[in-house]
């Protein structure tokens, strides 16, 4: 928790928490990282996408080695959990284990980039561990210009060595993620902890309306081709649309006007749509509705509207096995097993296009995260960290073929309206598994 507090001084904007890819505190994070993490008896590294890298055991890349961590760059006024809380707890967990004869490797990996927030493009880190890093993105700019090619070298790394961040599927036996629930689950539940069963897809769109700008005072009001104007009419039928269908996710989360002046009408503004949904195939016909709606309204109003960017990312399944460790080791722990689905994207859904996947949800009481009021209760990092400890001697002794008792756990996705952070009813579709 003090290591928490600590990271969360590494800003760049005081007085809040902002770390955004390869900004001047995430070199200030990895300093604090790789002091603890050698302290944790680890050997750290700093791969070419920024990942930082601890391994406990052997440093050979043959070796089969189990990942566990998340990331360590935030949303703008992020909370202090989001992401930083499972690369703590994997060190807590490499130091329990330092002196444990584990017959694998165990790398705890922070992350750079999940949140999407600079280059408007998630999970660079976790695809470049995964090795689908694409080379295409390394000429995405970020507000400023600084393409992501420039940012990674003034960050001291070269990126044509981005390829060699990827571990070869081989040897890797899995990644076990830690990370807050953000949402009302857990608590819900008054659960400490619980094994994600699945994570929700999602889509992130960039879409523009182009009017006619012009001078605010001497334009008649009839006829204006008010773009920011459409652009409203969008915004408040995104929420009306997004309340319409149980379990869905739709939100305008980025505006930006242009020439954005106090006395030009707008001639072009530019509109994100977050869309999210357990289920893919309701995500899709959404997303396909709201661009309906914006056709519908541009052609309404007497402007045009192009989708600029349509990333879809499907619903992400954990990997049975890992899953069923983690449950195993709640109920060695004294909790009973409990799953959860994820309404928020994760690292795990990057790394699980290589590896098997599991992940490990803290209760996170008051249930507002991507915000500064986000908490979670010593007690309950205590049972992440030991939870997360058994899991990993529970795998050894499978490798080692010394336990048998661990049947791997059926997946099965949730019915909407069980997202955590959907204001879910407590047990409804929130299946307990059996220990
Ligand atoms: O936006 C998300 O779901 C995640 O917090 N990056
Ligand atoms: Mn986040
Ligand atoms: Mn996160």
């Amino acid at each position: 928790m003090d290591r928490c507090a600590r990271l969360a001084t590494h800003t760049e904007a005081p007085g809040r928490i902002t770390r955004r890819y390869l900004t001047p505190p995430v070199a200030a994070v990895h300093e604090d990282l790789t002091r603890w993490m050698r302290d944790a008896g680890m050997r750290v590294r700093v791969d070419a996408a920024g990942n930082l890298v601890g391994r406990l055991g052997a440093d050979h890349p043959e070796v089969p080695v189990l990942l566990t961590g998340s990331h360590i760059d935030t949303v703008p006024n992020g909370g202090r959990y989001d992401g930083v809380l499972g690369v703590l707890v994997g060190i807590a967990a490499a130091e329990a284990l330092s002196r444990v004869d584990l017959p694998f490797a165990l790398d705890v990996v922070a992350f750079s980039e999940e949140e999407g927030v600079r280059y408007a493009k998630p999970y660079l880190g976790s695809a470049a561990v995964a090795g689908r890093f694409d080379p295409g993105w390394l000429d995405r700019t970020d507000e400023q210009g600084v393409t992501l090619r420039d940012a990674v070298t003034r960050f001291g790394l070269d990126p044509a060595a981005i390829p060699a961040a990827a571990y070869d599927p081989q040897h890797v036996l899995g990644f076990i993620e830690t990370h807050v629930e953000q949402g009302p689950v857990l608590e819900q539940a008054g659960r400490p902890v619980g094994v994600v069963n699945a994570i929700a897809g999602q889509s992130r769109l960039l879409l523009r309306f182009v009017g006619e700008a012009g001078h605010a005072g001497t334009s008649p009001m009839h006829p204006r081709r008010d773009a920011l104007v459409s652009a409203a009419h969008l915004i408040a039928e995104v929420q009306e649309y997004g309340r319409s269908i149980a379990g869905l996710r739709a939100t305008v989360g980025h505006v930006s006007a242009h020439p954005n002046v106090r006395n030009v009408i707008p001639g072009a503004v530019e509109v994100s749509l977050d869309v999210r949904h357990a289920m893919d195939d309701v995500r899709d016909a959404a997303v396909a509705a709201l661009l309906d709606h914006a056709t519908r309204i541009a052609g309404e109003d007497g402007v045009a509207v192009e989708v600029l960017e349509n990333q879809p990312q499907p619903a992400t399944e954990m990997d049975s096995g890992l899953s069923g460790l983690l449950s195993q080791a709640m109920a060695d722990a004294g909790h009973r097993p409990f799953d959860l689905l994820s309404g928020a994207g994760h690292d795990a859904v990057a790394v699980a296009a290589a590896f098997p996947v599991a992940m490990l949800f803290v209760r996170h009481p008051g249930g507002r995260s991507h915000h500064p009021d986000e908490r979670v209760e010593l007690a309950d990092v205590a049972v992440a960290v030991d939870v997360l400890t058994r899991a990993v001697r529970l795998l050894a002794g499978r490798v080692r073929g010394e336990d048998a008792r661990l049947p791997p756990l059926p997946v099965d996705l949730p019915m909407p309206g069980t997202m955590s952070g959907a204001g879910a009813i407590p047990g409804a579709g929130v299946g307990a598994t059996p220990a």
